[in-house]
Formats: C-alpha cells, structure tokens, sequence
C-alpha cells in the first residue's frame, strides 16, 4: 500500500513503484489522504505500508513518522528528506519535492544494496546546486546522450544541467537565430526530462562572438530567444561570456559609449545583463537566478573588468568560475571566499574537470579531487564541464555530484569505486581496470607539476617485476604482474559482451578499449619473453618478442578523430610504452642486436649517484638529476646511435618530491647529425608527448633550455620510438 497525498511528487512515487516492484511486490494501492484505518488494517494484513510525500505533499506521512518516534525533515536545506523504515512501515517525507525524489533514490540504493533492515535517514545536500555544464568544444552531445544523462543526474542526487556545448551554432555562431520547430521539440523532450528527474535545465546562450552590447535590437533578439525557451518549461537561464576578446568591440556604438579596456567591457557586459535581468528575468515569476560566465573566468587578480562587474552587474546575477587556471588543479577554500569578493556576486563554480576537448587523445576516467571540502561552504554550488564521451563521463560526475552532496565525508577511492560499479553492473572489475589505465591525475599534476599518475596498480607491479629480474628471482613478481596484463587484455572483450545494454559507452571508448588490450597483450608478451631470456630459451623469447612488437605496433597504429585532428589514444600513460621499450632493449642486448638503444646525452652534471643512464632505464622511478640550474643553451637527450626513422617522443621531467626540476621554458628538437636541429614543440610542462614529423630522421632528440631555469633538472624517462620499433 502506497498512502500519498494530493501534492505527492509524481516523480518520487514513479521510483518508488519501481522499487517495489524490482523487489517482488505485485500488487501496489494507492491510497491517498490520511485513513489510517486502511492503514491499519493493511498493516493488520502484513502488507507492507509506504507514505509518501513530505509536509508539502502529504498530511499521511508526518503521522507515520510519528509513529516510528523520527523527526521530520523540516528545517533541512532544500533537497533534505527523512528516509524511515520500521515494522511494515517505510515514510519518505521531503522537506520539499526533490527531497521526497531522493528519498526514492535512497530507497532504491538501500533495496539494491539488501541493507533494508529498520533505519531512520536523516540526509541532505551541502551545495545548492550540484551538476554539470555541457560546455565543452567539440561535438556536442546526442539528444539520447542527453536523456541518458538527466536521469543519471536524478538517481546520483544531482539538480543541475546547463546546456551550453560551444560547437551548437544556435548557442553561439548564430545565437540570434530562432530554433526551427523540431529543434525546439527536441529541447522540449530535454525539459520534460530534466524536470521528471528534478534537474533544472539552464539554457545558456552565448552571444559575445558578434554582440553589440549597447543595441537594443541585440537585447531584443536575446530575450526574443529565451522567451522561445521559456514557452516549452525553461525556467534557468545563461548568458556566457567566457573565450571572447574584450578588447574589440563588435559595433561602433559599443566604443561610442564605453570606451575602450577591461573597464569599459565589464561595463558593456553589465548593461547588457542587466536589461536582460530587468526585461526578462524580473518580469517572469518562476524564473531562476541568471547566470553569466565573465571573461575573466580563471583568476583571482583584480582587475578594472573585475571592478566594473563587482559594481555595476545586478547582484541578481550568478558568476561562474573556474577555479584558478581554467583547468584547476586545486580549489581551496580561501580562493572560493576570494572568488566571491573579487566578482562580487554569487559564485558557481565551473569546474574544468572531466573535460578533455583540449587533450583530445585522453580518456579522463579518474575521480573528481583536489577540492577543499570547504568550497561549498562560499558557492552556490559546482558544475562539472564533462567529456565529449558522455557516458564515460559519468564515472567523474558520479563523484563530483558526490562530493557535492557530503564533501565533508567524500572519499574519492570509494566514490570512484561506486561509479564504477554504478556503470558496469556484473562487469565493473574489467571496468575498474580499463578505468586505472585511463586514470586521470591531471588536476594535480596541472596544479603540482607532478608526474602523469596514470595506471596507479600496474605501476608498483612493474617496479617489483624489474627488481625481482635483477635479483634473479622474477616468478613470483612475473605472475602477479601477468595476472594483472592479462585482466589489461582481456577487459574490452568482457566489457564489450557485459555492458552490451549500453552500446553509446562502447562506442565512445572503443579505441581507448582496444590500445588497453593490446598493451595488456604486448606487456604479457614482454613478461614472458624475459622469462624466456631468463631461462635461457632464445627460441621462445624470439617468438615472445615478435609478439610483443605486433601488439605495440597496432596500439600505436590505432587512430580516433577527435576535435583537435585524428589521435593515437594515451592511455596507460608513461607507463606501459616505456616498460615495452626497456623489455625490447634488455632482450636486444641479450640477443647481441643493435637495437635502438639509446645512450643519454647532457650538457651538466650529475648530483650524486643519478647518473644520466637512469634516463632511459624504463624504470620512471629512477631518474637523471643534474647537479645545477640549466642555462639557457644547456640540453639533455638521447643519442641513437645512428640517424633513422622516427616516430614519436615521451619525456617525463620533475619528481612528486622535486615537481618544479624541469625545463620551464625550453625546445624539444631533433637532428640527424648533431649539427642542423629540427624544432618539434617548445617545452613548458614535465611531462612531454610528441610526434615527430612524418618522414622525420633522428640520431639526436633533446630538450634545450632556452631560458635560465631556477630548478635543476630531473629526467625520469626519455623515450623515442621508431615506426618500427
Ligand atoms: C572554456 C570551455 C572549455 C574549457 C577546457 C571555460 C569557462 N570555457 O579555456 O568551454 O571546455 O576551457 O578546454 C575553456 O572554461 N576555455
């Protein structure tokens, strides 16, 4: 029996029904009001009896909380509810609708989890606003992407998408532009969607590309379009401001009554808020707070643009933030409490994090971290810029929307953990490992100039194999470590037949996918041809080495288009190609063969006992560490030997105890004899990925500062593939 009230959530009772009967009920009542002779007799029955609704909703509950001797939950923030459950009774009783909708999902957890035993939950939200932001470059998501996501933000206890994808010309190239009707209908299904799951769906319209703030033809033509919105259920909207140029204005006009600088564009960019806050927002009861992202979206520096939207922008007006430094490493509390005082306003933070439009060939598939929990204390709340891959994406936006809930509480590890599970169902160990293999430690590292963290348990695997070859005792290390290259290799086969239900994951991750079971094959083969070596059988090594550089050839032969060009996917990141290499050279030198390995080059010293050979050792745990600052002129690299064909080039500079010993401003180059050098990329970060040019011929590869460092230098890795190697 289900006791509701005129008010229950429609939204609420759909889950629970959903519970009930995943649970083995076959009969549901539906029983409205508060006769609680029914109720008593059906308890009488030994059915089991559900109020739901919170004091808004339905009189029913209070009484049948009241009988189970729990509060309700009035006077908790909104989101807040009472989850209870005692002798055939269970009361779902939000302090609001969405608090009741999160009972439901909490109900649906417990029964998932089998822990549903008597309990009384008192629970919620510690940010306002928890969700994500589609506001990466590249292709936008699908509609069925869309839908897939509002829901997985109304079972994770999320209440907010802003709909923004930069490369959608209706949002930004051509904002001006109406929808045509079937366009509209399908934002209209989002709506729809995003209410039936309590997300508040933001339509963001960005117009800085060819906006003149002073017109009132361009207000109009703003307003015109939300008002568009607004009559299929929008309710939240955005006015985005973020990579424009506020140094060049769009009309005449614009200049005429601003002037010119940061100053002048803050002002140009309040006017135009403001009208549309007054004409549009103010005059539409049940609109949202607007919100706008400033063009000086990633510092804390006052500045005259800051000041002018400090005091002339409408306090009304929620500001985005990203953080310090666009993708931010860290977000601390004081920086939140800054943020709020340099802008002004209200801050919602727009969190760079699992977007990877701009390193397009990684799948970020690590936790959200590197948030003081006391951020949410100063913010409105935080939205998640997520991937191009939407369905990937939910392994982060499960533990950002976590964090958002409890971040007192939040435990990363275990939070990825559920996402993962959350995701892959029956399949999540072969997810868990695709996942450590894709395993993002960008926001540190950004922030830290650590070293990559990707594939955190194959790592000490590798380092215990290597030492235990040296003492001349490798079984035990070899099969731990194979076991985990084989649960490397077999992962996409067992994802690919056990999350079949949802083919959109497959497809997005595919290539990542493949390269993960070819390294996991190649890394196999590796193993067991230094066993082979080890015991003395050149035949099988030879046959294991011819193995192991066809599979290292088809992961690096795999391509995937992306927004910045086509990409050979990175995944096991500095880790497996690396350990590939040392495997091929330590075979080859057995073998008597030239191979290609490389003798290290340095133009200074060495501190102690690290020497430059530790450079190219495939052991990123040892390293080169000079004995000095480089100078501007100073370089280190590798010598091949003799001038061929090459590929592609990995350098890893710095060490999670020395983060800044790299080179801050430098060239990576190339040359075939020593004198003529060939620049690839300047050198800013430690860890370097890089293609040489098709055709390209190298005995010579290096990093030469071209500046004076402060820090000395370490080189754990430096590694150059041939095409054939
Ligand atoms: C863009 C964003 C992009 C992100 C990462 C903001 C406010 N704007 O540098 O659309 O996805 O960086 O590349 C951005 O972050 N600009």
């Amino acid at each position: 029996v289900e006791v509701v009230g005129r008010g229950t959530d429609p939204f609420a009772l759909a889950v629970v029904d959903q519970v009930l009967r995943a649970a083995g009920a076959t009969t549901i009542v539906k029983l409205t009001g508060d006769d609680q002779a029914t109720v008593d007799r059906d308890r009488g029955n030994g059915g089991l009896v559900v109020f739901v609704g919170g004091p808004a909703e339905s009189g029913a509950t209070a009484l049948a909380l009241a009988a189970l001797r729990v509060n309700g939950p009035e006077g908790l923030p909104g989101g807040g509810y009472v989850l209870a459950a005692d002798r055939g009774v269970i009361a779902l009783s939000g302090v609001d609708t969405t608090g009741t909708f999160y009972a439901a999902h909490s109900l649906r957890q417990l029964f998932v989890s089998g822990k549903s035993r008597a309990f009384a939950i008192r629970d919620w939200p510690a940010a306002a606003l928890r969700g994500v932001i589609e506001g990466f470059y590249g292709a936008p998501w699908s509609h069925a992407d869309r839908l897939a996501q509002l829901d997985f933000y109304g079972r994770t206890k999320q209440n907010m998408y802003v709909y923004s994808p930069k490369d959608d010309p209706f949002l930004r190239a051509r904002w001006r532009d109406q929808y045509p009707p079937e366009q509209l209908e399908l934002l209209s299904q989002l709506v729809s969607r995003a209410t039936a799951n309590h997300v508040e769906f933001t339509y963001a319209l960005s117009p800085g590309l060819s906006v003149c703030y002073s017109s009132d033809a361009d207000k109009t033509a703003l307003v015109t379009k939300f008002q568009s919105l607004w009559d299929i259920g929008v309710r939240s909207f955005a006015i985005p401001l973020d990579d424009i140029s506020y140094t060049r204005w769009n009309c005449d006009a614009d200049a005429a009554k601003f002037g010119s600088g940061g100053a002048a564009a803050g002002a140009a960019q309040a006017f135009l808020l403001n009208r549309v806050q007054q004409d549009f927002i103010a005059a539409h009861p049940g609109a949202e707070r607007l919100q706008t992202v400033p063009t000086e979206y990633y510092d804390l520096a006052d500045s005259p643009y800051k000041t002018a939207l400090r005091t002339q922008l409408d306090k009304a007006v929620i500001v985005e933030w990203t953080g310090v430094g666009v993708i931010a490493g860290r977000i601390t509390e004081k920086e939140a409490r800054q943020a709020k005082e340099v802008f002004g306003h209200d801050i919602l933070i727009w969190d760079n994090y699992p977007v990877n439009d701009y390193i397009t060939e990684r799948l970020l598939l690590g936790p959200y971290i590197g948030r003081e929990p006391g951020v949410a204390k100063y913010l409105s709340g935080i939205t998640a810029n997520p991937m191009v891959q939407a369905e990937a994406s939910k392994i982060a936006e499960f533990t950002s929307g976590d964090f958002l809930w409890n971040p007192d509480r939040y435990d990363p590890d275990a939070s990825w953990l559920a996402a993962i599970a959350d995701l892959a169902g029956p399949v999540a160990p072969a997810l868990k490992v695709f996942a450590e293999n894709n395993y993002s430690s960008l926001l540190v590292r950004l922030e830290t100039g650590k070293p990559d963290l990707d594939s955190p348990v194959l790592r000490p695997l590798l380092t215990a194999f290597w030492s235990a070859l040296e003492n001349g005792n490798p079984r035990d290390a070899a099969a731990n470590l194979s076991r985990y290259l084989t649960a490397m290799s077999t992962a996409p086969g067992e994802l690919r037949r056990g999350m079949a239900s949802n083919p959109k994951f497959l497809a997005e991750t595919g290539p990542w996918l493949d390269q993960v079971g070819l390294y996991g094959q190649a890394g196999d083969h590796a193993v067991k041809m230094l066993l082979a070596q080890f015991d003395g059988d050149g035949a099988k090594a030879w046959a294991e080495r011819g193995e192991l550089v066809t599979a290292l050839k088809r992961a690096q032969a795999i391509r995937v288009e992306t927004s910045r060009g086509p990409r050979n996917p990175s995944t096991c990141t500095d880790v497996c190609v690396p350990f590939l290499n040392s495997a091929l050279a330590t075979a080859d030198r057995w073998f008597g063969l030239p191979g290609i390995r490389p003798q290290p080059t340095t133009s200074l010293g060495t501190y102690t006992d690290h020497l430059p050979e530790r450079m190219v050792d495939g052991d990123p745990a040892t390293y080169y560490w000079s004995d000095r600052a480089p100078r501007s002129g100073d370089a280190v690299g590798i010598d091949l030997g003799t001038a061929q064909p090459v590929s592609h080039v990995d350098i890893a500079m710095g060490k999670p105890t020395s983060p800044d010993d790299f080179v801050h401003d430098g060239v990576l180059e190339y040359s075939a004899d020593g004198e003529h050098w060939t620049a690839v990329k300047t050198v800013t970060e430690p860890v370097i990925s890089a293609d040489f040019p098709d055709g390209a011929k190298a005995r010579y590869v290096r990093v030469r500062s071209t500046g004076t460092q402060i820090f000395w230098l370490v080189v754990r890795e430096f590694t150059v593939s041939t095409p054939d190697s």
